[in-house]
């Protein structure tokens, strides 16, 4: 039998956390062999909620589940862990500036960047979930400098699904014949949804998409802007925001990342940039990447088109005034 693997959720009180937390027992994020030992981190107001969800977790009676840890001490909560999905933060209330939120994320950041670096198990794998999403990677990565750089991750996937989910519907293809979308950039408005290199399986071969839906104006606008404000629109159906396909994402993205991705498919992690696509170096950018023995490749070579360069350099400006942002928050 397997040794478990621990892993942790910050934020687990919360709407994602609920909804993550059970599929992490249920062997979805690491495989239907491998136990789990889940660590379960929130503040203090949330103590008892939490409390709530350790105990339907030994309700469910998941046989994968080995333990549970349920605290608000970041240096329990971090002691040993193998995997670290960091969903809690502050969430931007009415009326705060934008300066006072990033601000309040970077303390949280920095905080559970030293707690991780500290205790967690050795080569630790990071995937921040909580907004803003890249830079809040981008403080934990500078503040844990220990950590490699490449174990320290931020969460596009959700975008990338979304895409894939747009371009079946469209299509009316099965989300499971649809491939290689990518999301470059920040998860944010101006991410980049990218299907010049995505294709479809069809019964007579892998077919591009943009042959497939043969509407470039779709595909350059409306199929662009829907993925953006998805998560907008999923709050006015819903008046919560995504829940369930962000849990299911994160899933995604450690499973990839750990077992690997499949030969010829690649998946959109935000990842440290090393300068690959002149996006410049030192900022948390999605980019497409192939994942093998659990480290991740950024895809090379791709052709980027002339709209597709200003997207990409859009993408990136947000990102380093974020970063800058970030860093005034600091002094
Ligand atoms: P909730 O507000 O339901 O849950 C957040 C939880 O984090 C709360 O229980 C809160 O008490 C806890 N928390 C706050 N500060 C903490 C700290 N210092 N340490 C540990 N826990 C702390 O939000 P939820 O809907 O679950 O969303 C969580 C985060 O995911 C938000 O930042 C949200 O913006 C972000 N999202 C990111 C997505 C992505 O694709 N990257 C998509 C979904 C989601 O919007």
């Amino acid at each position: 039998a397997k040794e478990p693997v621990r892993v942790l959720v910050t934020g687990a009180a919360g709407q994602i956390g609920y909804a993550l937390v059970p599929m992490i027992a249920r062997g979805v994020m690491l495989g239907a062999d491998q136990p789990v030992i889940l660590h379960m981190l929130d503040i203090p107001p949330a103590a008892e909620a939490l409390n709530g969800v350790k105990m339907e977790l030994v309700d469910a009676a998941f046989p994968l589940l080995k333990g549970v840890v349920a605290t608000t001490d970041v240096v329990e909560a971090c002691t040993g862990v193998n995997i670290a999905v960091m969903v809690g933060g502050f969430p931007r209330k009415e009326g705060m500036e934008r300066k006072d939120v990033m601000s309040k994320n970077v303390s949280i950041y920095k905080a559970q960047a030293s707690a991780l670096e500290k205790h967690a198990a050795a080569n630790c794998k990071v995937l921040v979930v909580a907004n803003p999403a890249n830079t809040n990677a981008l403080i934990l990565k500078e503040f844990a400098p220990s950590i490699p750089e490449k174990n320290i991750t931020c969460l596009t996937r959700l975008d990338h699904n979304r895409a894939l989910g747009q371009i079946s519907e469209r299509v009316n293809v099965p989300v499971s014949e649809v491939k290689n979308v990518i999301i470059w950039g920040n998860h944010s408005s101006t991410q980049y949804p990218d299907v010049n290199h995505a294709t479809v399986k069809t019964p007579s071969g892998e077919k591009p998409v943009r042959q497939l839906v043969n509407d470039d104006a779709w595909l350059n606008a409306e199929f662009i802007t829907t993925v953006q404000q998805r998560g907008a629109a999923i709050i006015k159906a819903r008046k919560l925001s995504s829940a369930l396909s962000a849990a299911s994402s994160a899933c995604d993205h450690i499973r990839d990342w750990v077992l690997g991705t499949p030969e010829g498919t690649w998946v959109s992690m935000g990842v440290y940039s090393d300068g690959s696509y002149n996006v410049p170096a030192g900022l948390i950018y999605s980019f497409p990447v192939t994942c093998q023995n659990g480290e991740w490749k950024i895809v090379q070579g791709l052709q980027i088109d002339g709209l597709s360069r200003k997207k990409l350099d859009l993408t990136a400006e947000e990102l380093s005034e974020e970063k800058a942002l970030a860093y005034s928050c600091l002094s």
